[in-house]
């Protein structure tokens, strides 16, 4: 089944200079980029996207951080897109993240993991949402299935 997905490369991967390559490796996956923005989010944006972790501990410093610069919001499409993209980022602690996922290769702080990707369908829809207005999500053909891909060239 088609899905969309709601990733962010958070303040951390923009700081290190790795939304290229993360965005990358979702790109070489298959998977479409139907939007995609430089965010610096404020609090409100912040509450609203981690409102399921008000109340815990590392609420306020999960606020603080991914309220401390821009970061990359991605919209991605594909087959399967929502466990797709959540297997590729990892487990949420990174020293349980499997080599080979982006936070197993790239992160080893829980707090800085580098990446957000929606959990379920409802949170994919919501989150999507949140991060994007309706047109700044694109419906296009992709070339690529008629010039690369396509069977029989
Ligand atoms: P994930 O879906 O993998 O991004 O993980 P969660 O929604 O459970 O957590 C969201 C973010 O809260 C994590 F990316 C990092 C932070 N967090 C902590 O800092 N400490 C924790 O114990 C759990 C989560």
């Amino acid at each position: 089944m088609t899905e969309r997905t709601l990733v962010l490369v958070k303040p951390d991967g923009v700081q290190r200079l790795l939304v290229g390559h993360i965005l990358g490796r979702f790109e070489e996956r298959g998977l479409k980029l139907v939007g995609l923005k430089l965010v610096h989010a404020d609090r409100a944006l912040a509450e609203r996207h981690y409102a399921v972790h008000r109340g815990k501990p590392f609420y306020e410093g999960l606020l603080d951080f991914i309220t401390s610069g821009p970061l990359v919001a991605l919209a991605l499409e594909g087959p399967n897109a929502i466990l797709a993209v959540r297997t590729m980022v990892g487990a949420t602690r990174p020293h349980e993240a499997a080599a080979g996922s982006i936070r197993g290769d790239l992160a080893v702080e829980t707090a800085q993991n580098l990446v957000h990707a929606s959990d379920g369908p409802e949170t994919a829809t919501a989150e999507l949402a949140l991060w994007f207005k309706p047109g700044e999500l694109l419906d296009y053909g992709r070339e690529i299935d008629r010039w690369v891909l396509a069977p029989g060239d």
